[in-house]
């Protein structure tokens, strides 16, 4: 089986930055009170919008930003979609669990097969899902638990779903994403390697990788779409210029720096602030 659709998307949903997401948004260390800016934060969401919108061609559906929800822009975190099937999640924060609703609702729209994770022992969190185009890879961290790792697997059948434990950042993919077909993009502490050795131990395919020096920088966003060939959404030089050199070698990639480093303060990356869904014919 070839990554004939990888990457291919149509549909991005997104949701807006409300102001209550400097004083009350997550952090995972407390005691780091860097000041976020959100004027300086809802520049970057608007540019990282464009980016899709304008850029890319992609049909970006927008939700509504919620005072009473801090960490809204963080979309991936309360849905997984492959294929027709979007996973709704139960995220493990408690207090972003409110955060599902307008999000089933946009999918609903977008007539995905609608799975929901009501099951109370199961969380999960989308940050913690690494899709490689041929299986998965869940993370185990403080917000995903084994429960809600088996209710994506019974969601996805057609993929095998392995999980990795993730000790020492929030979500799997604060340390990695997918950079290409068949390429992980993968930051280089000791516990990014460990986890990505783990991976490859687990998996059935080979996978190439990018290690990039910021665990922070891995998370980039690929694409692939008809006219454009392969994108990558990545990290800006002024935030990590030592990653970001990693990623100006590749050459076969229409690269788009995309700043960040608001949102960086609250443990987001550039995967969490959009859902990616390939429906061509709802276009
Ligand atoms: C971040 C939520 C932050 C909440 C995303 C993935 C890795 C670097 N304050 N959620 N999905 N994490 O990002």
């Amino acid at each position: 089986m070839q990554y004939a659709d990888f990457g291919r998307f149509t549909h991005a949903v997104v949701r807006a930055i409300p102001e209550s997401l400097t004083a009350e948004a997550l952090r995972r260390d407390s005691a780091s009170q860097q000041q976020v800016d959100t004027a300086a934060a809802q520049l970057e969401t608007e540019r990282y919008f464009s980016v899709l919108e304008n850029t890319l061609g992609l049909r970006v559906v927008r939700l509504q930003e919620e005072e009473a929800l801090p960490d809204c822009v963080f979309v991936e975190d309360v849905a997984v979609v492959c294929g027709d099937t979007a996973l709704v999640t139960r995220p493990g924060a408690p207090s972003r669990r409110g955060e599902t609703e307008a999000m089933k609702k946009a999918l609903t729209d977008l007539d995905l097969n609608i799975v929901e994770m009501t099951d109370e022992s199961a969380t999960l969190d989308g940050g913690d899902v690494l899709f490689t185009g041929k299986e998965f890879f869940v993370g185990l961290s403080k917000r995903t638990n084994r429960r809600g790792a088996e209710i994506l697997a019974d969601a996805f059948k057609d993929y095998a779903v392995s999980t990795v434990p993730v000790l020492d950042h929030l979500h799997l993919k604060s340390f990695c994403s997918m950079a290409g077909p068949g390429l992980i993009a993968i930051g280089s502490s000791e516990a990014a390697q460990k986890a990505l050795k783990t991976m490859q131990q687990m998996s059935d395919h080979k996978y190439d990788k990018l290690t990039v020096p910021d665990d922070a920088a891995a998370n980039c966003i690929y694409m692939n779409l008809p006219g454009k060939g392969h994108i990558l959404l990545h990290c800006t030089p002024e935030e990590f210029p030592e990653s970001s050199k990693v990623f100006e070698k590749l050459k076969d990639h229409m690269l788009i720096p995309v700043p960040n480093s608001e949102k960086m303060k609250v443990d987001g990356g550039l995967t969490c602030c959009s859902v990616l869904i390939n429906r061509p014919e709802k276009l």
